[in-house]
């Protein structure tokens, strides 16, 4: 079907989660829709929040803007607007925004009949954010605990953060993401690399097609996984990366307190040692 035919096929109202018929229509290339109304809404209001605390602070260079969450002497308590409070107002108009944008992908795939994969997908992002800002501060007590919303205090943050435990690099569950993170690059490099060379040959040469693909990876490693088995690998992949770096999170503090480099001490500590281990050396 060409794109045109398909398109006055497939944008009809209808389909939407709630609403109705509000906003069920389409601003050029955009499908609109009651949770696009609600991102643009939150997003708007956030922005102009964020101009509000970076009027009240010193600077506007866009690095060093800084909305700051409230100290933790506020514990979960609401904070004065320039005190913190903006911070909560914005963390709560992210949300909105988030959410509302994965309802609209929502809302889109159903009115093309598709699976729910890529809000899942995106779910899981806003579940690693939400994981930073509302069930850590949550399980520690403080929205103090939050992360601040500047381009280098972020940085700044995450640095403090990650000594404060020692060295972040000894959280096991921080190794589990980040390799998730590495393969999942290994694994979208090697599934460009090629369909590349397969489907965009050099000039004068055939398109080739999926059985070379599989040959190639048959003969190279002994096992193809497959055209949909590499996209389901890479969603995988990808969300593990994602789900497992909240986990390596939320533990820092709610379930280890201290440093990471000694809560190796557990695997000298198990009764499985034999007592006169020196005498094995
Ligand atoms: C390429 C899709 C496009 C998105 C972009 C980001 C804004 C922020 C707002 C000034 C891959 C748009 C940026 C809207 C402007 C204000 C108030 C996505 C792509 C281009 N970080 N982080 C960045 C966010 C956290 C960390 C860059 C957001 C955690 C490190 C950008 C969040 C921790 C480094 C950014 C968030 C952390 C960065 C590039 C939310 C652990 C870098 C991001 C909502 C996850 C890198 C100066 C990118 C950098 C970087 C945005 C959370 C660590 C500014 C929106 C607290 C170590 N982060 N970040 O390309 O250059 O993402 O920083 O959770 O080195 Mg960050
Ligand atoms: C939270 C972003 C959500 C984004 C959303 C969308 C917009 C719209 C609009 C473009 C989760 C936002 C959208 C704003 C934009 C337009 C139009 C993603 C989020 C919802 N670390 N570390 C991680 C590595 C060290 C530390 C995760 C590597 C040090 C702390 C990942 C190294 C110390 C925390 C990771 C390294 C340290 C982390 C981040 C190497 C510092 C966290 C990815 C090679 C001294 C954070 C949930 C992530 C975390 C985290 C990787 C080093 C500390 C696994 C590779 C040793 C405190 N680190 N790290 O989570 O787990 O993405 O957060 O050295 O909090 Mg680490
Ligand atoms: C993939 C793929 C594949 C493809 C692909 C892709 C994955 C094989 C077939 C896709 C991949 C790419 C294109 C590659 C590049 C992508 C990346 C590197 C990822 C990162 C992306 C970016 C950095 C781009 C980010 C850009 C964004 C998010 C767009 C920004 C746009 C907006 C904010 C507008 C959003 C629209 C909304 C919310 C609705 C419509 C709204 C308007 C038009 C604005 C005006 C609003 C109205 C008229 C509605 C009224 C609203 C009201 C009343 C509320 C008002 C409230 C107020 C307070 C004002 O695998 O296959 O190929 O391509």
């Amino acid at each position: 079907m060409a794109m045109l035919s398909f398109e006055r096929k497939y944008r009809v109202k209808g389909g939407t989660l709630i609403g109705g018929d509000l906003f069920d229509f389409w601003v050029g290339p955009f499908y609109v829709g009651f949770f696009g109304a609600v991102t643009i809404f939150f997003s708007v209001l956030g922005t102009a929040l964020i101009f509000w605390g970076a009027a009240l602070g010193d600077t506007w260079n866009p690095w060093i803007i800084s909305i700051e969450p409230p100290d933790v002497s506020y514990g979960l308590g609401l904070a004065p607007m320039a005190d913190g409070g903006l911070w909560q107002v914005i963390t709560i108009c992210a949300h909105g925004a988030f959410i509302g944008w994965a309802l609209r992908e929502v809302e889109i795939c159903r009115k093309l009949g598709m699976g729910y994969h890529v809000p899942i997908a995106f779910g899981v992002a806003i579940f690693a954010y939400t994981t930073l800002v509302v069930f850590r501060p949550l399980l520690l007590g403080a929205w103090g605990y939050g992360f601040p919303y500047g381009i280098f205090s972020h940085l700044d943050w995450v640095s403090t953060v990650g000594y404060a435990y020692g060295n972040f690099h000894y959280n096991p569950v921080h190794m589990i993401a980040i390799t998730f993170f590495f393969t999942t690059a290994l694994a979208l490099a090697l599934h460009g690399g090629l369909i590349l060379s397969a489907v965009n040959p050099q000039k004068g040469t055939e398109v080739k097609s999926p059985e070379h693909e599989d040959t190639f990876f048959r003969d190279f490693i002994g096992y193809s996984i497959g055209s949909l088995g590499i996209h389901r690998l890479g969603l995988l992949l990808a969300l593990n990366a994602g789900f497992w770096s909240a986990v390596c999170i939320v533990i820092s503090g709610p379930v280890v307190t201290g440093s990471w480099i000694e809560w190796w001490e557990f695997w000298r500590e198990l009764q499985i040692w034999p007592a006169n281990w020196e005498a094995y050396r």
